[in-house]
């Protein structure tokens, strides 16, 4: 942490920032940078800005990244020219001093900078209908603010990110190497995983197909990465910001509403070891699609309208296999904080799929009777 101390003022003071750096706290629960909240003195006001050190293992070209994220982040802005609040409703970047977006440490971190958005919050877990349909509200609205971004086409920051064909290649690897011999642990998972596979292409094989169109996607819609003002507002004007831009690139719209309806539609975090917990509720799903199709249903292709149920099962899906991919790879990938914390994250997902089967009449009719 005093390395880390050392290289965050580093990076910190290589961006357009004024005043005095008074110190940097790591900040946040994401899985894959590194995030501080640093406090400046500005001539006597206290100001927090963001850094994140970003995940180069992951990304493997960071300046393709950050190039996406200038683009959108301005083109979002642009859009919202003149509403209040408008640097706490998209993420604004803090130039760097030598005129780019990025900076390296000395160490070979790569570091960007954004406003600290104040008076925020973010959910792990929805707690109403109201909840759910502010936030399926928000990705739509994302959507719409995107749909008109100008050529060219955004970089594939991780390519074949949401590709379920070349998801299940590497699990099929790491299940014949099971290197840390750990298969025999997860036997109910892998055949799990083995029976869905066909199932799990549908989406990515409809969108190489063109039967669904390529959108510009997060990619990532995890209800944690949408800070929510602190202020209740209005749904005609909701106040928010859709974070972690990282993996916005093409994609289709029902990766970004399928992990909305991972997220959003159960009473547990995806790690929750108590599976009783883990269960696809209908009414939640009824509100984060009412949310959601209040800003997306004049744009979506009756394709993408059938597939939305579809959606949540398919990205529920993908990440259960890379949990469990990752389980058997040796935890490599993501962040964990206890032994076998990617094997609980499988299976949470996986009971979560098995809930969503269970209601999936309901919740389709759900779906018929909001596109009426
Ligand atoms: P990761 O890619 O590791 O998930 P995120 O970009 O999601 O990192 O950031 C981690 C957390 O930091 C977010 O979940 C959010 O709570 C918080 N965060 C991100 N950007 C900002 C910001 N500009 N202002 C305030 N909080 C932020
Ligand atoms: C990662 O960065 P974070 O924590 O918001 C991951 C997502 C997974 C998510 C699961 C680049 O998201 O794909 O859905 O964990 N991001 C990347 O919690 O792999
Ligand atoms: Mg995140």
């Amino acid at each position: 942490m005093e390395k880390d101390q050392k290289l965050i003022q580093e990076a910190a003071l290589q961006f357009v920032i004024y005043g005095d750096f008074e110190k940097a706290v790591p900040y946040g629960k994401g899985h894959i940078n590194d995030t501080f909240a640093s406090q400046w003195n500005q001539a006597g006001l206290t100001v927090r800005y963001l850094h994140q050190r970003i995940n180069h293992k992951i990304f493997v070209r960071p300046d393709q990244v950050m190039e996406n994220i200038q683009r959108v982040t301005n083109h979002i802005a642009a859009k919202l020219e003149g509403l209040h609040d408008r640097s706490r409703r998209t993420l604004t970047l803090v130039p760097a001093r030598n005129g780019g977006s990025w900076v390296r440490d000395s160490a070979g971190g790569w570091w960007r900078t954004y406003l600290f958005i104040e008076g925020t919050h973010t959910l792990d877990i929805a707690s109403s209908p109201e909840e759910a349909r502010f936030l399926g509200k928000s990705i739509g609205c994302f959507q719409n603010q995107l749909a008109d971004l100008p050529q060219p086409r955004l970089h594939e920051t991780i390519p074949n990110f949401h590709n379920m064909e070349t998801r299940y290649q590497r699990f099929h690897q790491a299940l014949k190497a099971d290197i840390c011999h750990r298969a025999k642990d997860a036997e109910e998972e892998i055949a799990f995983m083995l029976a869905n596979e066909e199932r799990g292409a549908l989406l990515i094989k409809a969108l190489k197909s063109g039967a669904l169109p390529e959108r510009i996607c997060h990619n990532d819609t995890k209800m944690n990465n949408i800070l929510i003002d602190d202020q209740p507002s209005k749904m005609e004007d909701p106040v928010f910001c859709v974070g972690d831009l990282d993996t916005v690139m093409p994609g289709t719209s029902l990766f970004d509403v399928g992990d909305l309806i991972r997220t959003v539609c159960t009473r547990a975090v995806e790690d929750e070891q108590d599976l009783a917990k883990v269960s696809f509720d209908p009414v939640f799903f009824q509100a984060l699609l009412e949310g959601y199709l209040s800003e997306a249903k004049k744009f979506l292709t009756s394709e993408e309208k059938r597939l939305l149920l579809e959606g949540g099962r398919n990205i529920t899906q993908i990440m259960g296999l890379r949990f469990l991919t990752d389980y058997l790879e040796g935890d490599h990938y993501y962040h964990i904080s206890r032994d076998r914390h990617n094997l609980d994250r499988c299976r949470n997902q996986i009971t979560l799929i098995r809930s969503i089967d269970a209601e999936w009449e309901k919740a389709e009719q759900i779906v018929s009777l909001l596109l009426a």
